[in-house]
Order: C-alpha cells, then structure tokens, then sequence
C-alpha cells in the first residue's frame, strides 16, 4: 500500500438507538469502543478509530450521534430553495452554515458534516421498527449528502423483524446493496459480507477492503489454534496435578490436600477462562459459569459443587463410583493407579492405615508410603467442555454483545465425548515416566483442532 494512498474513512449513521456504537464494536472487535446503551442520544459526539494492516493505518471509521428529527430536517432543507434542487451536498452545507446548525439540529449538523467529508457510510437500521415517514425523511436527507451509503439491518435475530418491508423501502430509494447484520449474533461470515457490500457501493475501495478481509480471515485462524493450543496445555497441567500424601496421614491431611489440589485446578481453569477472554477482546466478566445444584436449587460456580458432579457424572456416563460419588472431583492414585476416590473416602471414614491395608502387600510396596491424588476424569471432562464451548461462543460472538456468556451443566463433555481426550491424557493421568509432555500438548491440540473443525 503505497504512502499517498488516500485514508479510506467510513462513517456509522442512523437513527437514534439504531446500534451504530454496537456495529462499530464488532466490526473494530473492541468490547470497549465508544458507549453503549438502551437510552436513545448516548453518542454525543463524532468518535474515530482507525484500522490498522501490518502497522500501517489504512482506513477510518467515524461512529457519529445518532438522527433524532430527521422529518423536521427535511422540511428545513426543503426552504432552502430552488438552486440546491440537483445539488444535494451543496443544499447541505447550506444548512450547515445556517445559525439552526448549531442550535436546535447540532446533533444532526454533526452527521452530515462527518459525512460529507467521509468516502461512505453503513446506515444502520433497527428493523424491528417499521419503515416510518421520519426513517424516510432521515434517508432522504442523508442521501443528499451525495456519499454512497450502505444500509445494514441490525436486530435481524429479533423475533418478527422487518427485514423485507425495509428491503423494499430501501429500494423505493435506489439502495439495493443491503446487508443484515446483527451486531451482537453476527451471522457467519458476516463481516466479510458487509465489508464486500461496501466495496460494491464503493468501488475504488476495493483493494483496501480485500485486504482487510485476507487479514481478518488469517487473524481468526491464527487466534483459534492458538486458543486450542492454550487449551490443551491447561488441561494437561490439570491432568498432570499431584499431591502427595504421606501413609500415615489423617483424615484432616487427606481433607486438606484434597482441598488444596481442588483449589489449583479452579485457579488453573480461572486463568484458562482469562486468557480466552482476553484472546478474543472480550473483558474479565465476559464468561460466567452457571451450574445448578440439583439438591439445593442453589447456584453455584464450583467446579466441584458435590450435588452437580454427582448427578451429571450418572447423565454422561461416568457412572457414580470414584472422585465423582464423593462430588470431590480428585482421585486416589497408588503408583499412578486409580483407585476412585472411593478408596480415599473409605480411608477418611475407617481409619487410613485400615483401607489402605486390603491394597494388598505388593501394592504397598510400590507404593513406597505415599499415596497420590489427582483429579479425576469427570472433573477433566468438565473443564475440557466448558474451554471448548467458551471458544466457540466467543468466535462467534459479536463485541457488542453486553451479557456474559452463561457456562451452563450441559457444555461438559459426556463420557463419549471425553474418550480420546482421555487416551491422549492417560501418561499424563497415569504419572507415566519419561513422559514428553509437549509432544502430548501438540497431539491434543491437533486432536481438538479436528473436533472443532468438524462442528464449524
Ligand atoms: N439484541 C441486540 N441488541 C442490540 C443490537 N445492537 C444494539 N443493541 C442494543 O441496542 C442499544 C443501543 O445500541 P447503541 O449501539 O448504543 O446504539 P446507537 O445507534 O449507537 O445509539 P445512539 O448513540 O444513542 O444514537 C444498546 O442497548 C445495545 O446493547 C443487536 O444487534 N442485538
Ligand atoms: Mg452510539
């Protein structure tokens, strides 16, 4: 891209409340552009951002207040006589130099002046609403400004919109090229659509925007692998988490430890949830996870709430034996051996020397005295469900989006769905030696590349 090639600048405009700041915060993919809110006005002002290629800059967008008065507008402009009639911008800045343009229509003045000095504009539309005489009026006087505009209906996912009746009256107006495009659940490929809409309604913008779709594409890519990489490690650190305890431990040690390892894998999942989040632009609060307990109807967070383990690891056939019957989520292990925590209950109630000793003698001895816990793969087939749909939302979701996404039971992976999971994790479950822990992350990232692939 040559130096002299001229900024390409874009302009949002619309009606009040229509979703310009929303389409601006998908399209830059910043959670934190400008100010959203329900009440109409909530842009006062004209606000710039720029979009970058490689370093360079190469175009802007320019989020603009939203239209109020757009018939009483247009009955101004319609006193400004004859001469301006086959010179819509001349009418314009007409207006703009008139005492009105500060006062009563500065909101409106603010539009058109970015406007007339922008190379296109979307004009967003919340086609929930339908098509009345001062949506009319506002087009109207917009197109006077003799920039090309692209009409983007917004709100497409809402219930009984409509689509058509704007389509029609859009075209009653010579605007063919329309894009939908809800700016919270943005369709598939949405943003490449309305990027190729506006280089048809703006030619000489095509190179620029191609470009922009070319990195955007690679971008997404780069950023999914990545993600699925990051995922991986998480869970085979999680996998791979010991904590030793002595044989002639008691009861309050057993429970301290196993409280201690429950405690690293929350952290280790938290920083996991954190660093998705923030791969994909969004903020800390982002991601919530909603897990009901089915004892107490109670909400809880916790990974390892004992009702909820308890019932689901029966739903996804993980059966109720091991960490799971416990709702402990950890599991003994003897020389790398699972033994369900069954066994590590049986040691708190009855004594631990008493369960440990109808392990027989062999395995006493290769267990040397020390008995490890892990976590078990229920509480595996949780986490690695719960990264795996927080990805896919968060490649879905528009940054517009202003509720958290809701981390519900249902994402974990069933027993089925953890099986190869599972099989690559085994070395790492199994306290393996010599075992390559990298070469076990690379396998199952490549191994959630394809199950994700295949959902896409
Ligand atoms: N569900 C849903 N809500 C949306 C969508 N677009 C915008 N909103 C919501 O609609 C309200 C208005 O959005 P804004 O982006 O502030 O609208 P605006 O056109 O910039 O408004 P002004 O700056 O006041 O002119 C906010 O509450 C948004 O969260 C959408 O596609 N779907
Ligand atoms: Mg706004």
């Amino acid at each position: 891209m040559s130096h002299s090639d001229p900024m390409l600048k874009i302009a949002v405009v619309g009606h009040t409340n229509a979703g310009k700041t929303s389409l601006l915060r998908t399209l830059l993919q910043s959670r934190e552009f400008g100010e959203v809110d329900q009440r109409p006005s909530t842009t006062r002002n004209v606000l710039e951002q720029g979009v970058s290629l490689d370093t360079a800059q190469i175009m802007s967008f320019y989020d603009t207040p939203g239209l109020e008065s757009g018939s009483d507008l247009y009955a101004e402009l319609d006193q400004l006589g004859e001469q301006y009639r086959h010179d819509g911008p001349a009418q314009i800045r007409a207006f703009l130099a008139q005492p009105e343009a500060e006062t009563i229509f500065a909101q409106e003045a603010k539009v058109m002046r970015q406007l007339l000095q922008s190379d296109a504009a979307f004009y967003v539309i919340d086609c929930r609403d339908p098509v009345l005489p001062k949506y009319q009026d506002e087009l109207h006087v917009l197109a006077r400004c003799g920039k090309p505009l692209l009409p983007v209906l917004n709100f497409t996912a809402a219930h009984g919109n409509r689509e058509r009746d704007w389509q029609q009256a859009l075209a009653k107006l010579n605007l063919h090229a329309v894009v939908a495009f809800d700016t919270v659940t943005p369709p598939e490929g949405g943003e490449r659509q309305l990027l190729q809409s506006l280089a048809v309604v703006l030619p000489s913008a095509q190179p620029k925007l191609e470009k922009l779709i070319a990195h955007r594409y690679r971008e997404r890519e780069q950023r999914r692998q990545r993600a699925l990489q990051a995922i991986a490690e998480m869970l085979t650190d999680v996998a791979g988490m010991r904590h030793r305890v002595p044989l002639d431990a008691n009861e309050d040690v057993l429970e301290r430890e196993v409280a201690a390892l429950q405690d690293r894998v929350r952290r280790r999942e938290h920083e996991a949830v954190q660093d998705l989040l923030a791969r994909f632009a969004f903020l800390p609060n982002d991601a919530v996870f909603e897990l009901v307990d089915i004892g107490s109807g109670q909400w809880h967070d916790d990974l390892f709430a004992s009702d909820t383990l308890k019932v689901w690891s029966k739903d996804t056939g993980f059966g109720v034996g091991a960490g799971a019957a416990a709702g402990a989520g950890i599991d003994l292990m003897v020389g790398g051996m699972s033994l369900g925590l069954a066994a590590a209950l049986g040691a708190a109630a009855g004594g631990l020397y008493q369960s440990w000793r109808h392990f027989g003698e062999k395995l006493k001895q290769r267990i040397q005295g020390e008995r490890e816990l892990g976590v078990d793969p229920a509480t595996l087939a949780t986490i690695a469900g719960r990264q795996l749909y927080l990805l896919e939302q968060l490649s879905q979701r528009g940054h517009a989006a202003t509720d958290a996404v809701a981390i519900a039971k249902e994402h974990r992976l069933s027993r089925d769905g953890f099986r190869n999971i599972e099989k690559i994790l085994a070395p790492v479950m199994q306290d393996q030696p010599d075992l390559d822990k990298q070469k076990i992350i690379q396998e199952l990232a490549k191994y959630l590349r394809e199950l994700t692939d295949n959902k896409r």
